[in-house]
């Protein structure tokens, strides 16, 4: 059996007002839903980045599949890298960084090939991985200063969150919604005493969660050494306080608290020194663009052997991609902290049926073989039609918040 098509889908999601140091999200998140279907009718499913270099890439690798075997997943990789000569990486050369390519490509197929693989075994894609270590799979509730309302729109059902004591309302929403039993706030958005102050008052109104920082690299090592004093015993961790591996091992070399990072270890070969350097103990993996479920497991090898906690990453995402990492993380033995996410916030999906609902902040492996869920047409041609009309082609959170602020301008480190 072979690969006899492959359609490629566009779409943009309805996102909230949230708050990062680059500015604030726009009115839609874009991905790129993945059909691969075989010459027997089988058919995988996969989601990935949506903006232009990721969609030229898929593209571009897309006609090279046709043929393939979906079992053989080494062939996958090099006739994607033989696709995009070149390679190079999906973001804007404004990034702090960058994925490369023929990783995302890669992952973008391979999740679907192995969809496709448990379809024709009858066994979930967790089994093809190793097997589930967890029957529920814990996720953190991940926490944005926003917002009330887009430009020209209602406030949205969250409300302006701004301040530490409504950080803490939008905490407890979130809680009593989903039962998560951690939480990361997204920080380097206001001022860090303010940030601290929000951290402090999440530990006094939820003393037994484990809490979390990231503000992308928007402090300089002397604020994050700082912040870092202050929330000793405090934070479960800190994720890229600063960035580059030296300033993160300047930090590190300061506090106690471990140090995570979805932006300085991107890539295998960023591990070693990572590690020389003592810059991070714990990596968050993201199979988007570490190569796919089988390459996420392998990282999380290699950081059991170096002795290297493994968290995970997430960006605005459907519930393909949700239902991805709940396999690779019932799969990775030692992801031993609550995975991101930002479901909560995307609150319309693609898939058939009722979306994920957590139980006490987890969610069980989906039912069925495969990936264990079924595209719904319906929903995915409504996304596919905002994608359509949007002029929107690219993310650009910086450029959005100088509608709502023409004087605000993008600096990292900004505190
Ligand atoms: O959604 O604004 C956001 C996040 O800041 C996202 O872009 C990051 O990639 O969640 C991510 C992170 O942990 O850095
Ligand atoms: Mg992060």
């Amino acid at each position: 059996m072979c690969v006899a098509e492959i359609h490629l889908t566009p779409v943009a999601i309805p996102d909230k007002p949230l708050l990062n140091c680059k500015g604030v999200h726009q009115p839609y998140a874009l991905r790129t839903v993945i059909e691969v279907i075989c010459d027997d009718g089988t058919v995988g499913l996969g989601e990935s980045y949506g903006s232009i270099k990721a969609l030229d890439g898929l593209r571009r690798a897309a006609p090279a599949l046709i043929g393939l075997d979906p079992f053989h997943l080494h062939e996958l990789k090099s006739r994607v890298i033989a696709a995009l000569p070149g390679g190079g990486g999906i973001n804007a050369k404004s990034a702090v960084a960058d994925h490369k390519l023929t990783d995302v490509v890669t992952s973008a197929f391979e999740v679907p090939c192995l969809d496709i693989q448990g379809k024709l075994l009858g066994r979930p894609v967790a089994d093809l991985l190793g097997g589930a270590v967890r029957s529920g799979v814990p996720f953190s509730a991940y926490l944005f200063f926003k917002f009330a309302a887009h430009i020209g729109e209602a406030s949205d059902e969250w409300g302006e969150v701004l301040t530490p004591d409504a950080m803490v309302g939008e905490a407890r929403k979130m809680v009593e919604t989903y039962g998560f039993r951690s939480l990361k706030l997204k920080g380097g958005v206001l001022h860090p005493g303010l940030e601290i102050e929000t951290i402090l008052k999440l530990r006094e109104a939820f003393p037994n969660h484990p809490l979390r920082i990231d503000p992308n690299g928007g402090w300089t090592v002397e604020t994050a050494i700082n912040i870092a004093h202050k929330l000793e015993n405090v934070l479960e961790y800190l994720e890229d306080p600063v960035i580059g591996m030296d300033q993160m091992a300047k930090v590190a070399a300061a506090t106690p608290i471990p140090l995570a990072t979805n932006m300085i270890v991107l890539e295998f070969d960023q591990i070693a020194e990572a590690f020389r350097t003592n810059a991070v103990k714990i990596v968050l993996s993201d199979h988007h663009y570490w190569g796919g479920l089988r390459a996420s497991t392998h990282l999380g090898k290699i950081c059991e052997t170096l002795g290297l906690g493994v968290s995970m990453h997430s960006n605005s995402h459907l519930g393909i991609t949700l239902a991805a990492m709940i396999h690779v993380a019932a799969a990775t033995p030692n992801l031993s902290f609550d995975c991101d996410t930002h479901y909560p916030w995307t609150g319309v999906d693609v898939i058939e049926g009722e979306p994920f609902a957590f139980r006490a902040g987890k969610l069980d492996l989906p039912i069925g073989p495969g990936l264990g869920v079924s595209l719904d047409r319906q929903k995915l041609a409504v996304l596919s039609a905002h994608y359509e009309e949007t002029a929107m082609k690219e993310r650009d959170d910086t450029a959005y918040m100088k509608l709502f602020d023409p004087a605000y301008e993008r600096r990292v480190p900004r505190w």
